[in-house]
């Protein structure tokens, strides 16, 4: 009998308490990281549902006066206009009845810079070899190195960045598929895609040693000691490079929202130069905040019907001595060189 009025008891506080809890229903989470996109609309409404799910009160969380609240019924709103551009915390608490429910959440909100438009102009041509499907490109020590794709075709490459021609050139392991390339204590680092690895090689391009790595590989660059790595999503990910751990995660957007895709990338004094899948423009990111400083456009320097072989834009090289600036997409047939120059 005991365990009769245990089992019915049980039965209770499940139905009482099924279906009880809180949820965003005003916009929608990002499937990889469960940030909430703030663009249209400066206004949260989170859902109490349940039994007797009218809210009481509010406890401000560690948003302090930036956010405001309306309760309205089963619903609060949460007024989020007053806080920066970015990635902020929205944290509180809703009283409802004898329950509480914790809000703890991320939001970005749009950038309040809109991005400079930039079209290359004066630019040079060099030579590239149609058959490369660049997936990274860096300079270092007076020669252009360029990562290349496909399983069983991956390759890395020394070019001369006065003629474009090649010095030399080698296979990577036929089960990888070549990704970013970046220079960094005088080693050349490249990623591979979904490998599992990350593989340094010497400058006469002989491998010297894999590292694991956990995420997707796309594009890499260096800045001091940390790598700088993408997964095709909107974050840049500061790495060690001893241990290949995040230390730091940097959210790419504009003035419209999150930019997703982001690929090759390239360090240029405090920004980060990066191209985005399918586009050919080059967004000019700050290093510390994410936003998006410039676009610089190059579809009117590949003509895709003259060149129609020709896959995105996914090289971007510095050279600091000199200032110049190159680029090549997969199976591109020139590499650009280019001085830039802004009037800002
Ligand atoms: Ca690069």
């Amino acid at each position: 009998m005991v365990s009769l009025v245990r089992f019915f008891l049980i039965i209770l506080v499940l139905t009482t308490f099924a279906g009880c809890g809180i949820r965003l229903v005003s916009h929608h989470r990002m499937p990889n990281n469960g940030l909430i996109q703030v663009i249209d609309s400066d206004t949260l409404i989170y859902e109490v549902n349940g039994k007797a799910p009218l809210i009481d009160s509010v406890s401000n969380g560690t948003s302090g006066d930036s956010t405001s609240f309306l309760i309205k019924g089963n619903q609060i709103e949460i007024y989020v206009g007053q806080l920066q551009p970015g990635i902020n915390n929205i944290d509180c608490l809703v009283h409802c009845g004898k329950r509480k429910f914790y809000i703890h959440d991320r939001i970005y909100k749009v950038s309040d810079i809109v991005p400079t438009e930039v079209i290359p102009s004066d630019v040079q041509f060099l030579p590239h070899d149609t058959s490369s499907f660049t997936q990274g490109l860096v300079y270092w020590n007076n020669a252009l190195y360029e990562s290349t794709g496909l399983t069983g075709q991956s390759k890395l490459y020394k070019i001369d960045p006065a003629t474009g021609n090649i010095l030399a050139e080698a296979r990577i392991d036929s089960a990888f598929f070549g990704e970013g390339l970046t220079a960094l204590n005088d080693h050349l680092w490249q990623l591979t895609w979904k490998n599992g690895k990350v593989q340094i090689f010497d400058f006469h391009l002989n491998l010297i040693r894999q590292l694991s790595y956990k995420r997707e590989g796309w594009g890499l660059t260096s800045c001091g000691d940390l790598l700088l790595a993408s997964d095709g999503s909107e974050s840049i990910y500061f790495l060690n490079a001893s241990n290949l751990e995040v230390e730091r995660e940097l959210v790419v957007y504009d003035n419209k929202g999150v930019i997703s895709f982001i690929n090759e990338l390239e360090y240029v004094d405090g920004e980060i130069w990066a191209n985005v899948l399918g586009q050919d423009y080059v967004i000019v990111i700050d290093e510390k905040s994410g936003k998006v400083n410039k676009r610089i456009d190059f579809k009117h320097l590949i003509n895709r019907q003259k060149y129609s072989d020709a896959g995105p834009l996914n090289g971007i090289a510095y050279n600091k001595t000199n200032n110049l600036i190159y680029f090549t997409g997969k199976n591109w047939p020139f590499l650009i060189v280019w001085a830039p120059f802004f009037a800002d």
